[in-house]
């Protein structure tokens, strides 16, 4: 049995980060474990007034006895962090846990539609790129990738030549694979565009463009990414397979976006996620 750990807070309710990643990775067929970074009482797109206890200090100590007992990981899959002290823990956690084999996976969640998440600034946008440069495979989306790049949001001011001289400049901060979310060349179809530097490849794949704003996809597609990779898939298929599924939580939030404007309802569309990844 494959084995992930996800590194990221939780935020008890909100369907983010840990409670999206867990039951995804479980759902492959891969055991999942977690470090949880935070404990928030909501995530913080939308919310106010929620708690926030942070456990950094706890991330070494975690880290330790998992050295003791000798344990292994297919990938080491990171989401949201909360502080620049925390990302230099988890830099730590890299190092530590990297094999031959392993995968080290970077979410460099930061923000979305060209603005941070609250709390965020440049200064942990720059610590987040010296992540990144561990990193086998990065996943940002286009808000993401501009902050990494010292840009400015690039919006929706784009065709093909310029998403693929952003992943050539975004590879070269150190990972192997670039994949860049949120891709859309016309107003139908949305997706992602990915690059190989070892192989200088460039794929695509995209879905149905659903106009709104579905909050934590990006969880859900790095989520499936992720296990889908573990399971051996390739890019490609890993890939489409990862937009497919967010496509479908998307489509099943579909007229209940106002109860559930917080997050998008992947639980009922798991039975479809494990028959495309058995
Ligand atoms: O979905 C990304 C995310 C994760 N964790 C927390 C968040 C967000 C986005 O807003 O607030 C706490």
């Amino acid at each position: 049995m494959k084995r992930i750990v996800t590194i990221q807070d939780i935020s008890c309710f909100g369907k983010c980060s840990l409670t999206v990643a867990l039951p995804i990775i479980s759902a492959m067929g891969i055991e999942a474990c977690c470090i949880p970074t935070a404990v928030l009482s909501t995530h913080t797109g939308g919310f106010t007034g929620y708690t926030y206890r942070d456990l950094t200090h706890d991330i070494p100590e975690i880290s330790k006895h998992w050295k003791s007992i000798d344990l292994q990981f297919d990938a080491v899959y990171t989401g949201y962090l909360g502080s620049f002290e925390q990302i230099k823990i988890v830099s730590d956690f890299f190092d530590a846990f990297k094999t031959e084999n392993n995968l080290l996976i970077v979410d460099p969640v930061m923000g979305d539609k060209g603005k941070f998440y609250a709390g965020f600034t440049n200064d942990f946008a720059l610590e987040m790129k010296k992540l990144c440069q561990k990193a086998d495979v990065i996943l940002p989306n286009l808000t993401e990738a501009s902050l990494l790049l010292g840009e400015e949001y690039i919006g929706d001011r784009y065709d093909e030549n310029v998403i693929k001289d952003m992943l050539v400049r975004l590879s070269k901060l150190g990972s192997k694979i670039v994949v860049l979310t949120g891709v859309s060349f016309d107003k139908n179809s949305q997706g992602v565009m990915s690059y190989n530097s070892e192989t200088g490849e460039f794929s695509s794949y995209f879905n149905d463009n659903i106009p709104g704003y579905f909050h934590s996809t990006g969880d859900v597609f790095s989520s499936t990414l992720s296990g889908a990779l573990v399971k051996g898939f390739d890019m490609g298929m890993a890939v489409k397979i990862a937009v497919d599924f967010t496509v479908d939580c998307i489509k099943n939030t579909i007229g209940s976006e106002k109860e559930h404007w917080y997050g998008v309802k992947f639980e009922e569309c798991l039975p479809k996620l494990i028959d495309m990844t058995k």
